[in-house]
């Protein structure tokens, strides 16, 4: 297996070049480069005596210290990230002059940061919310950012609403509560008056808000973009990314208890899979419509409240993104990359989607709070890998040390240098859209629909996904205290579906509403994540193992896993070696106190001769809990003893055998499925 590979030296790491630091085995020394004798005692006027002002090895210590924190960012604080690589598989040069897309086989160095929305940087991971998906491609004509999130619309169509938004989503400002959730009056009091959000507060609701990795999701640029080819033709784009591995989520109830047990499950789920050499990947998609058909659609294209389904406007796959390095540093890498939907490169421009309009603006100015200044382009990670040159100079931790006398131009002392760059030769120069209209505060009445495409994700679900979508928005709604805002919601979403919000408002004590919206029966299939990708590979299976364990057959099994990249630990009630009864040595990687059923993804029950009353009774919860969760269960030997008499035995999903041929198959079926939901567990 592949272990961390270091791509030192090529292009991958170009941007970092200079600037990493290995410090184990250098002498101690200030900032300064002085030597440092004592780094254990603060300068003192007698060794009980009060503490010298003129210490400044201590000083310049402490002083470091205190300013190690910059603000987080005001949305997206918590996320993780790592480097890799993207590769075309085709050339896009009829589409687009993007040169990292115009040319078969061509890679570019990535790097991608995953997040949470709503909490702030030290909050839990596997809260309902929106994932964001930002990639950041260095590319050679410039860094290029699709700056995405797991889901493809958005609440608001208007930039100037999103303090608005934002404001009722974070914590309520008087007492700091709830934390990282919606699940509180002002945002649903923001949602039922601001009914433009109903499209997105139905992905909210859904399986997809609650990611079981940032390797099983999808990503979306979300606004409608333009290619522009290099006989300067423009194309509508929408961008997709598609996880290899399917998109796969949590239980409601799983998700909650896992934030406790581990608020770090994401971030630690993509950076193991990237040191075990099991690289993410995801494929890159397009969404292209001609100018001419920009008002063919029953959706406005430029609104990013809709989706533009795939069944009318087809996805095409054009390459290949894999994640396959993790940063050296958090903070230097993944705190200070600054993304900005504005970074873009020649053959990708704008839409005038008034969101995409207002974040043009929003993500510079974010940065210099968050980053203290004008000069982050010059932090490695933000770097480009291409030269870049202008007469911009000084600022707040400018590092660049340009020589000569001239900064402006025009000039002749310098040749008239840096000098602009004419079209043809790569200068990026934007599509010359036509453009007419009164100055307005307004909204095209084509942007006036809430409901239909709310209503078309509804019924694209499966039942089970639309059981989790009553549920999410009972458990939501339950928690806001205004008995006002509940009945609002429930009215508001009868015109998506009239039972759907009926059943919420009887899980959540409010008059049902009588009538909603009548809109067309409509229906995404691709929509639904039933229809993804389902794989054994990467799946953590947690094995109960007991001393004295039939290891002969658990070797089997634990072959047959190995070969189909399914990951497994050994989970018994203390930790070290436990022997088998022919002799083999297992290592104990967890005990009952480290680590919980939530955070596998199935339950493999081999147990030993003789347990303890503990031992069977954790067993027992390790089992009901993996059942509620509809994960797949194996149990062979002893283990089956847990399930002796138990209604959850020939339920779908749960696997038990004394011929270990078909248990193995039949249990590595059982973990490619991933969920059972047609198992009976209410
Ligand atoms: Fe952002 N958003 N956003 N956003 N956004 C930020 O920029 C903003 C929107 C997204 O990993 C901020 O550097 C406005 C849509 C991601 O570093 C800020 C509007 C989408 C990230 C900001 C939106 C996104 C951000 C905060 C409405 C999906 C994290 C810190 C017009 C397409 C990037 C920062 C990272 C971050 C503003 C809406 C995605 C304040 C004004 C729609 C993935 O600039």
């Amino acid at each position: 297996m592949k272990k961390n590979p270091k791509v030192d030296g090529n292009s991958k790491n170009r941007q970092l070049d200079g600037f990493r630091t290995e410090d184990s085995g250098e002498d101690l020394t200030t900032n300064q480069g002085l030597k440092v004798a004592d780094d254990e005692h603060s300068l003192k006027a007698g060794d009980r005596g009060p503490t010298l002002m003129e210490d400044f090895h201590f000083r310049e210590k402490m002083t470091h210290f205190d300013h190690e924190r910059i603000p987080e960012r005001v949305v997206h604080a918590r996320g993780f990230a790592a480097h890799g690589e993207f590769e075309a598989y085709e050339s896009l040069a009829h589409l687009t002059k993007a040169g990292f897309l115009s040319e078969k086989g061509k890679k570019t160095p990535v790097f991608v940061r995953f997040s949470t929305v709503v909490g702030s940087r030290g909050s839990g991971e596997t809260v309902r919310d929106a994932r964001g998906f930002a990639t950041k491609f260095y590319t050679e004509e410039g860094n290029y950012d699709l700056v995405g999130n797991n889901m493809p619309v958005f609440f608001i169509q208007d930039a100037i609403k999103f303090p608005d938004l934002v404001h009722a989503l974070k914590p309520e400002p008087h007492n700091e509560m709830p934390q990282a959730a919606g699940a509180h009056d002002t945002f649903w009091d923001f949602v039922a008056n601001n009914q433009e959000s109903a499209n997105m507060v139905m992905w909210l609701m859904s399986d997809r808000a609650i990611p079981r990795s940032f390797r099983m999701m999808d990503g979306f640029g979300v606004h409608a973009f333009r290619f522009i080819n290099e006989a300067g033709q423009a194309h509508f784009v929408k961008f997709n990314w598609k996880s290899t591995l399917g998109v796969h989520s949590l239980v409601w109830d799983e998700a909650q208890k896992i934030a406790g047990k581990d608020p770090d499950f994401n971030r630690k789920d993509l950076y193991e899979a990237i040191e075990k050499g099991d690289f993410p990947e995801y494929e890159l998609g397009v969404q292209i419509i001609a100018e001419e058909d920009e008002h063919k659609f029953d959706f406005d294209i430029l609104d990013a409240t809709k989706i533009w389904p795939q069944e009318e406007v087809p996805i095409q796959i054009v390459g290949k993104m894999t994640l396959n390095r993790n940063v050296d540093n958090y903070f230097a890498e993944t705190e200070q990359v600054a993304f900005h939907p504005g970074h873009v490169v020649p053959g990708i421009d704008f839409s005038n989607d008034p969101l995409l309009q207002g974040r043009l603006f929003s993500y510079t100015d974010t940065q210099l709070i968050r980053l203290g200044g004008p000069n982050f382009h010059e932090l490695p990670i933000n770097r480009p890998v291409c030269p870049f040159h202008n007469n911009q100079r000084d600022g707040s931790n400018r590092m660049t040390i340009n020589k000569g006398q001239v900064a402006y131009h025009n000039n002749s002392l310098a040749n008239n240098t840096p000098a602009p760059v004419s079209e043809a030769d790569g200068g990026y120069s934007p599509y010359q859209e036509k453009v007419e209209g009164r100055k307005v505060r307004a909204r095209s009445k084509s942007f006036d629909d809430h409901f239909s495409q709310a209503a078309m994700f509804w019924n694209s679900m499966s039942d089970p996904e639309q059981k989790h979508i009553v549920k999410a928005f009972s458990f939501e709604l339950g928690k806001c205290k205004e008995i006002s805002i509940r009945k609002q919601v429930v009215d508001m979403f009868a015109n998506v579906d009239l039972k759907m919000s009926q059943e919420v408002a009887k899980n959540i004590g409010v008059e049902a509403p009588m009538s909603g919206a009548s809109l067309p029966e409509k229906t995404s299939p691709a929509l639904s994540q039933t229809n993804t990708i389902t794989t054994p590979m990467t799946r953590k299976v947690g094995i109960l193992l007991a001393p004295n364990f039939n290891d002969k057959d658990l070797k089997q099994v634990l072959e047959a896993f190995k070969e189909k990249g399914v990951h497994y630990e050994i989970i018994s009630e203390t930790q070290g070696i436990l022997k088998g009864s022919t002799g083999t040595e297992m290592k104990v990687d967890e005990t009952f106190s480290t680590t919980d059923p939530v955070l596998y993804d199935a339950i493999y029950a081999v147990g030993g001769p003789v347990i303890n009353r503990k031992f069977a009774k954790e067993g027992a919860r390790y089992i009901a809990e993996a059942f509620d969760h509809y994960k797949p269960i194996g149990a062979t030997h002893e283990g089956m003893k847990w399930l002796h008499n138990s209604e959850m035995r020939n339920q779908p999903g749960v696997v038990t055998a004394e011929d270990m041929e078909n248990f193995t198959d039949a249990f590595l079926e059982a973990i490619r499925e991933h969920r059972h939901w047609n198992r009976k567990v209410d």
